[in-house]
């Protein structure tokens, strides 16, 4: 009966006005706008970018972030452009510049390779190798960890964040009535749960890095954010900076909790966004192998068998880097994006947007959207070639959205999936099991689009089979 009152109330509380593709729905206490095109979505992420750059609180993520005191979900301030910047910051330091990212991840393409042979030609579910594998990508880059199989800690990481996967910002209705969490209620629970686990494990590695933090070269983002949170609490002393800053911001800095929710996020979100593209990539490639043998192809042709693809060699494969943009349009990951508010009273198309107001950019609507890509259901990488087989990215593809907002970790993600997908591609080929219907391409949405669970065949490619199957000693990780 909670249910169904929850269920009028809202209703009553919906009030739905049509403005051709932009709507807008009265829901609890805001104006909630919906913008479906491409045209609208440049005004709300670029042309007007700042007025639309706010967060709503959602009780969900206040709880996941100790308030908003991380990049994705806090709400807009001088504070927090400046986590935003030494996030970024902290990340280059990391990422595209220098090769120590490349290394990273080649390393743990290595050991999801060898993972991958032990299943000789066994049907497995890719979700756990993978999983385990990007994990260990943002253990080392996060906090110099890396983990072997079955090691307690790893799946302990895991299970939390599937735990908060499963809970956080899924548009429930504890986000949008508040006063709900006041009645029993599984999600906050589970969420609470999981945060508890989450800041246990942080916290240690926090203290551990304080306590063996040294001048000069960062081991990792843990590092590199301590140190630019010292540099910015130095810089506010002497005046330097923080003349943007409140008073009582300028007094809070970036606190240990603005780090500690930081390593949480860029953990969160890095494994959680890698991981389900690279299972769409995967589930995509299985319904379509003759894609599948287009990449070896160009692979063959460019690397050959002799190493493993580095980043030197995107430039020259441009076919698979369309196939990875193909996966992001047709299933982003992100489809609604993170909601956004209104900082000021504003415009969308001409019709005026007040103050609070959510906006909610329709990031799978613009992806498949007739007017802009042909055929918009079917998955042609070849959409992102021009005539001359060289790259092309048409403007309304947005994966990692636009603006104030855009993803920090965009060249992150892109490195890291090119070295995934090439180096996976290179070794094995994927088929489906024989006897199991091919994966479902419609998903599940919650805070991210994830496939559902399937299974695949793994084959090592002519050149490639017996190597770096020696794992055998250490036990075999599906019948763990
Ligand atoms: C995944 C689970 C977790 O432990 C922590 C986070 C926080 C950051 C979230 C992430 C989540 C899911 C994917 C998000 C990301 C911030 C940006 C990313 C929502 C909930 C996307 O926009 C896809």
């Amino acid at each position: 009966s909670v249910c169904l009152s929850v269920c009028l109330c809202l209703c009553l509380c919906l009030c739905l006005c049509l403005y051709g593709p932009l709507y807008a729905l009265y829901l609890g206490p805001h104006y909630t706008v919906v913008v479906n095109t491409y045209q609208h979505a440049r005004e709300v992420l670029l042309q007007r970018g700042k007025e639309f750059a706010g967060r709503p609180k959602m009780l969900t993520t206040e709880l996941l972030t100790r308030g908003g005191k991380d990049i994705a979900f806090s709400d807009y301030s001088p504070l927090w452009k400046t986590h935003r910047r030494l996030v970024h910051n902290s990340f280059t330091l990391f990422g595209e510049g220098t090769t120590k990212l490349q290394s990273i991840v080649l390393e743990a393409v290595e050991a999801l390779c060898c993972d991958l042979q032990a299943s000789r030609g066994q049907a497995i579910d890719p979700d756990p190798p993978l999983m385990r594998a990007v994990t260990n990508v943002v253990c080392t880059l996060v906090f110099s960890s890396t983990y072997q199989h079955g090691d307690p800690e790893l799946t302990t990481v895991m299970e939390y964040n599937d735990g908060i996967v499963q809970t956080i910002a899924r548009g429930g209705l504890v986000d949008i009535f508040p006063w709900l969490r006041f009645l029993p209620n599984q999600t906050l629970t589970t969420l609470t749960e999981c945060i508890a686990i989450r800041d246990q494990l942080l916290s240690k590695k926090l203290e551990e890095h304080k306590v063996s933090l040294i001048g000069g070269e960062p081991r990792d983002l843990l590092d590199a954010l301590l140190q630019g949170q010292t540099r910015i609490k130095h810089n506010q002393g002497s005046g330097v900076r923080g003349q943007g800053l409140g008073v009582e911001q300028e007094e809070e800095g970036i606190s240990d909790d603005h780090v500690l929710m930081t390593a949480a996020e860029v953990f969160g979100a890095g494994v959680e966004t890698t991981s389900t593209t690279l299972l769409w990539v995967l589930a995509f490639l299985l319904h379509h192998p003759q894609v599948q043998e287009r990449v070896q192809k160009e692979l063959d042709e460019v690397v050959g068998c002799g190493r493993s693809p580095d980043v030197s060699d995107r430039t020259h494969l441009p076919y698979l880097d369309s196939v990875i943009n193909e996966v992001m349009r047709i299933r982003p990951v992100s489809p609604i994006l993170i909601p956004h508010t209104a900082l000021t009273h504003s415009s969308i198309g001409g019709h005026s947007i007040c103050k609070g107001s959510r906006v909610l950019v329709n990031m799978w609507a613009i992806h498949h959207d007739p007017e802009h890509w042909d055929q918009p259901e079917d998955f042609r990488p070849e959409r992102f070639l021009d005539d001359k087989g060289l790259r092309f990215t048409p403007s309304c593809f947005m994966p990692f959205g636009a603006g104030p907002r855009v993803c920090v970790g965009e060249s992150l993600a892109r490195l890291e999936l090119f070295l995934f997908v090439s180096g996976l591609l290179q070794r094995f080929s994927f088929s489906p099991a024989p006897g199991v219907s091919l994966p479902d391409l419609e998903g599940r949405l919650g805070v991210v689009l994830q496939p559902l669970r399937y299974t695949l065949t793994v084959t090592p490619r002519p050149g490639w089979e017996g190597v770096k199957g020696e794992r055998e000693g250490e036990g075999v990780w599906w019948k763990e």
